[in-house]
């Protein structure tokens, strides 16, 4: 399997939990290194162009409301067929449907309060990944794990 890079977001329902760090040392504990990481808080511009896909669909505005509800940490991660090991460790979007041990089934709520973005697809973790990193915030990959 390919090396891969995909982009992650622990939402602001998971970082209001505590869970940042539980949800960073999943990844890490799956062989997941994080080459970037930051926390900031998403401006309405820069949460609607994120989801700009959306934008038609009649959830969008929720989401940007929520996805600027409070701060959200923001990584790189890289290992093996990190796209499909991050969304493997997130579990399916809707949190309700989500199994107790992923990700969305342990901090999220519903389809919305889902606790974790991840990129789907390599052509969408090259573009979400530019769009909060910049090459030089990017650092690895590192021999350790
Ligand atoms: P995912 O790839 O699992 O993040 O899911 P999608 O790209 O389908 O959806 C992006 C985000 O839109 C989800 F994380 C949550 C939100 N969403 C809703 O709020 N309501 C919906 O009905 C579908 C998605």
């Amino acid at each position: 399997m390919a090396v891969e890079r995909t982009l992650s977001i622990v939402k602001p329902d998971a970082v209001e939990k505590g869970a940042t760090g539980e949800i960073l040392r999943r990844f890490e504990a799956a062989g997941l290194q994080i080459l970037a990481l930051k926390k900031l808080h998403l401006s309405t511009e820069l949460a609607q162009g994120f989801y700009a896909v959306h934008k038609e669909r009649p959830f969008y505005k929720g989401l940007v409301a929520f996805m600027t509800s409070g701060p959200v940490v923001v990584s790189v991660l890289e290992g093996e067929g990190a796209i499909a090991r991050n969304r493997e460790l997130m579990g399916p979007t809707n949190s309700e449907e989500a199994e107790a041990g992923t990700i969305r089934g342990d901090f999220g709520t519903d389809i919305e309060r889902n606790a974790a973005h991840g990129s789907d697809a390599p052509e969408t973790a090259r573009v979400e990944i530019a769009y909060f990193f910049n090459a030089s915030e990017i650092v690895g990959p590192c021999e350790a794990l």
